[in-house]
């Protein structure tokens, strides 16, 4: 009996102790106004969801185009039935690519590429088209070594074409 009421008391302790850590708990029980924004979450997320899958086609394609070529592309234009330029060089023993803008209203002109020099033996000749245009070449690999370039109709338009 004498140490029933220590107990007791312990108990009512405990007792007070608990209903006074509850008792935030309960105050704070509003916050459960909170949860109706994760039920809109899912929805933002099914959103989210559809619109990663646009992007990631999105980059898809745009880095399938830019991948595949990925060799050199090399640029030049023509103007007043010339190039821009009198020397170009490509990496040998790979395809690569010539941008060729042809800034010359209504006038044809292309690249070919000769062995040597510009008057060798024709190794590789791009489409004749008239201006304003820009095309886009693809050539085949090239042996290392030292070329000529040429517009086929205008034989003025020459320049020397290295691939090493
Ligand atoms: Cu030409």
């Amino acid at each position: 009996m004498r140490f029933a009421r220590p107990l007791a008391l312990v108990v009512a302790a405990a007792a007070l102790a608990a209903c006074a850590s509850a008792a935030p708990g309960w105050t704070y029980a509003p916050a459960p106004s909170v949860t109706p924004p994760p039920s809109v979450a899912p929805d933002a997320s099914g959103g989210a969801s559809a619109a990663p899958s646009p992007a990631a086609s999105g980059e898809a394609p745009s880095a399938g185009p830019s991948a595949a070529p990925g060799g050199t592309v090399i640029d030049i234009s023509a103007q007043g039935i010339a190039y821009d330029k009198s020397e170009l060089s490509v990496p040998a023993g790979q395809p690569f690519q010539i941008r060729f803008a042809n800034n010359d209203a209504g006038i044809p002109h292309n690249v070919a590429i000769h062995e040597g020099s510009p008057t060798g033996a024709e190794v590789w000749k791009g489409e004749v088209f008239n201006g304003v245009e820009t095309r886009t070449y693809d050539v085949p690999a090239l042996a290392a070594g030292t070329y000529g370039f040429v517009c086929t109709v205008h034989a003025n338009m020459t320049g020397t074409l290295t691939a090493n």
